[in-house]
């Protein structure tokens, strides 16, 4: 294990927060939790950390002038650490929209993993096939089209489905990002992609509304009529009107996706938590909701280690 893995939360070497390279980070930026409580929930050995991001550091990567938001640095060493705390093995980092298409944070970490991470990129039309490989090479196993407006600009559907075909030879996935009021438009598209797909944070729910409801029910639809769609349970802090502790109104969707589907869903902290506003969560907090959406030892194993292996460490 590296030095810089040892760093545990609140410790000295732990960041000082705030952006690097002569960038500021947002004025109402919320910087991720220095001090987390540890889990009470022991996740099983192997467990993979399915979807956090590195942001920068910005002096070394720099924030691509496209972005909607300027974060805090998070660089992989803090995310290494935070992992070892939390009593997780391995991560899937996901290229964040601030870094827009230029991935080299994120190959950066995946490089310096030692196999221990995997990665989901960002890639525009343009993309040679050169590129495609050497970011296969790097442990990329997937692409993410992001259809949440506040994030990123429009790509054309066409250019999607073009990018679609282009990384299915290599075995890779598309990640989707969307909101719940748009998956009625954007679901006949979802369900014609010819790779794996993955939702990220259940389709973003509105969970104020009845879990067996029409809004949901659309989603768990297009899970069950679509064996080659998974879903992320993660983001409770995201999602919850009630808020933490236990984002309780949040619980019984994750439970419902986690049952229904044990094995197309996968957990991730979603550290450093870009753009929350109302709070912070403590990633303990996040680790200890697990076992309320997965109650069993069985389905505990399946969501943190049996199916983040299959889709990202098969090779
Ligand atoms: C997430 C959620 C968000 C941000 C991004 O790439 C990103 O900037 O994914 C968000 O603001 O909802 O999954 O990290």
């Amino acid at each position: 294990m590296s030095e810089a893995a040892l760093i545990r939360p609140g410790e000295r070497g732990w960041p000082a927060q705030g952006a690097s390279g002569g960038f500021t980070m947002d004025a109402d930026w919320r910087p991720y939790d220095p001090a987390p409580s540890r889990p009470r929930f022991a996740a099983p050995a192997g467990a993979v950390d399915a979807h956090c991001h590195v942001f920068g550091p910005g002096a070394r990567f720099p924030y691509a002038p496209e972005r909607k938001y300027t974060p805090c640095d998070a660089p992989k060493e803090k995310l290494w650490g935070l992992r070892a705390y939390l009593g997780f093995e391995r991560s899937v980092i996901v290229q964040a929209t601030c870094h827009g298409a230029d991935n080299r944070a994120l190959v950066d970490a995946l490089t310096a993993s030692g196999g221990a991470a995997r990665g989901v990129a960002t890639v525009t039309a343009d993309v040679r096939d050169a590129q495609l490989r050497e970011l296969d090479a790097a442990g990329v196993r997937g692409v993410r089209f992001n259809f949440v407006r506040r994030l990123v600009d429009t790509t054309p559907r066409e250019v999607l489905a073009r990018i679609a075909q282009r990384v299915a030879p290599l075995g890779w996935h598309v990640v989707i990002y969307f909101e719940a009021a748009e998956l009625p438009e954007l679901y006949d598209f979802f369900a014609a992609l010819p790779t794996t797909v993955v939702v990220d944070h259940m389709g973003r729910p509105d969970v104020t509304r009845p879990v067996d409801g029409p809004e949901f029910a659309l989603f768990v639809k297009l899970m069950r009529e679509h064996p080659n769609i998974w879903s992320k349970v993660s983001c409770p802090d995201r999602l919850s009107r009630s808020g933490p502790p236990g984002y309780d109104d949040v619980a019984p969707f994750a439970r419902h996706l986690v049952e229904q589907f044990p094995d197309r869903v996968l957990w991730g902290t979603d550290w450093p938590h870009p753009n929350l506003k109302s709070h912070m969560p403590d990633d303990g907090a996040l680790v200890d909701f697990i076992p309320r959406i997965a109650p069993t030892p069985a389905l505990q194993r399946a969501l943190l280690v049996d199916n983040p292996l299959r889709l990202y460490f098969a090779r």
